[in-house]
């Protein structure tokens, strides 16, 4: 094999969904969120642990396993999941972020921030956070709180002129010390579910 093969190779292997850089740049004075100790996106807090977006080879490092303590995912495969990322990657506007743990190469927390674009506010933009899920042995480390900042002060960034989530009761506290609002009037989630008889 060529040195410009093993080159693509490894590139491709550490394929980000989006651009790593602006997870750097975040500021994260500018959520309401209070961390103590203080941590960011750019300094988590742990020398071996690193926020990042989702990469290609996250299907080797434990991602889909980590979405199934949120929810059913079923058994997807490594070629579902190449042409799933192929396909956000393409159509733009998924900014799946996650935490690593790189003693272990698992992924140990995760968030999604969606771009939508708007017509209204001017052709604005808005984000929606989702499939928000951190293992949960690791707790006492701030992780939700942090990849949940991360992703939100990333929608600000981008221009989202706001960001909304729907969850569980329990977790509204939890939402609230980050900065987001039920809205008076105005927070009611509602579905239908085309995957559900009941
Ligand atoms: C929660 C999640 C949502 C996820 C859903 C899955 C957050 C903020 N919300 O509502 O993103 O898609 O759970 O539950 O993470 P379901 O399988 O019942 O749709």
């Amino acid at each position: 094999m060529g040195m410009e093969m093993k080159n693509y190779l490894k590139d491709d292997e550490s394929e980000s969904l989006y651009p790593a850089g602006i997870l750097q740049r975040l500021d994260f004075s500018q959520s309401p969120a209070i961390f103590k100790p203080k941590i960011s996106a750019a300094q988590p807090g742990e020398d071996w642990m690193v926020v990042r977006p989702l990469q290609r080879a996250d299907y080797d490092k434990g991602f889909v396993q980590l979405l199934s303590q949120l929810t059913n995912v079923g058994s997807i495969t490594r070629k579902q999941f190449d042409e799933r990322f192929t396909s956000m990657k393409q159509a733009g506007g998924y900014y799946i972020t996650v935490i690593e743990d790189t003693r272990t190469a698992k992924i140990i927390g995760a968030a999604t921030l969606t771009v939508e674009l708007k017509f209204i506010h001017n052709c604005s933009l808005r984000g929606r956070l989702e499939d928000v899920v951190v293992n949960d042995t690791y707790r006492g480390k701030q992780l939700g709180k942090l990849i949940v900042v991360t992703v939100s002060l990333l929608a600000r960034e981008l221009g989202c002129y706001k960001m909304s989530l729907d969850c569980k009761d329990k977790l509204v506290k939890f939402y609230e010390t980050l900065g987001y609002k039920l809205e008076p009037g105005n927070s009611n989630a509602m579905n239908i579910r085309f995957d559900d008889p009941s």
